[in-house]
């Protein structure tokens, strides 16, 4: 790891297929063009560690990027290529973040934020998730959906300690739902069965940290009198399944930074 200063958040990516290493790249190319300078650590599978790492050589010094070998194979599921939303695949990979996140506090950072590939960083998030986790343990994504309690997206969330045990709990119940429900369904569940937790988590502001029905912010001409300016930290392209769907959305958007 290259010379940050005791940086007190780690941002962590969980790739599994070599057909994300793509999005990944573009995820670490928009972090570098903003001023957030996280440590930040790649879990992967054997099969894309090679790939990930030859990206992530084009980020040093810049960008202190580590790439562990995670993810193993189960008997019955091959996670050597992508496993779309929905599937099996999918869920078992999504039921491992819960320890991962837990894996990487225990490696001393204040707060462990956990990014999906298919994000893109568009300003530095560090003082608001520094500022914000002193009063919340917990900080996820919204859905934007017209429901309360929220629909939360686990494609983008940070933690601190002082939610181990909540981590844990979601951990134990993923691991027995993984072949039916992915993270972000079990995530959901809790808060309904228990409401009274939403209390704990910090629902990100879905203007600031958006979803992909967002996009539109991002597109489109501008009213010239508005007199303020919307200024996110980051565009999530969920919302749209398949990775070349993602990408196009990211394309339009005008948050591609790949050259072709
Ligand atoms: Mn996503």
């Amino acid at each position: 790891m290259n010379a940050q200063k005791n940086p007190t958040i780690c941002l962590i990516y969980l790739i599994c297929g070599d057909e994300l290493v793509e999005l990944l790249h573009n995820s670490l190319a928009s972090l570098k063009m903003t001023n957030a300078r996280p440590d930040v650590i790649i879990y992967t599978s054997s099969s894309s560690y090679a790939k990930i790492e030859k990206i992530v050589d084009q980020y040093s010094p810049q960008l202190s990027i580590e790439v562990i070998e995670f993810i193993k194979s189960s008997n019955s599921l091959d996670i050597s290529n992508y496993s779309n939303y929905g599937t099996q695949g999918f869920n078992y990979i999504t039921s491992i973040k819960w320890d991962v996140i837990l894996k990487t506090l225990d490696k001393h950072y204040e707060t462990v934020v956990y990014a999906d590939c298919d994000l893109v960083f568009i300003a530095d998030f560090s003082d608001y998730i520094k500022s914000s986790s002193h009063i919340f343990a917990c900080g996820i994504q919204s859905e934007s959906s017209p429901s309360f309690p929220p629909n939360y997206c686990t494609g983008f969330m940070y933690f601190t300690r002082g939610a181990a045990d909540f981590l844990k709990k979601l951990s134990t119940v993923n691991v027995a739902y993984a072949h039916k429900y992915n993270d972000q369904d079990v995530f959901n569940m809790i808060i309904k069965e228990n409401p009274h937790v939403v209390k704990d988590l910090l629902a990100l502001p879905e203007a600031l940290f958006q979803n992909g029905l967002l996009y539109q912010t991002h597109s489109g001409a501008k009213f010239p009198e508005l007199v303020g300016e919307l200024r996110p930290y980051l565009f999530h392209a969920n919302y749209v399944i398949g990775v070349e769907n993602k990408i196009n959305l990211l394309k339009r958007s005008k948050l591609w930074f790949l050259l072709e």
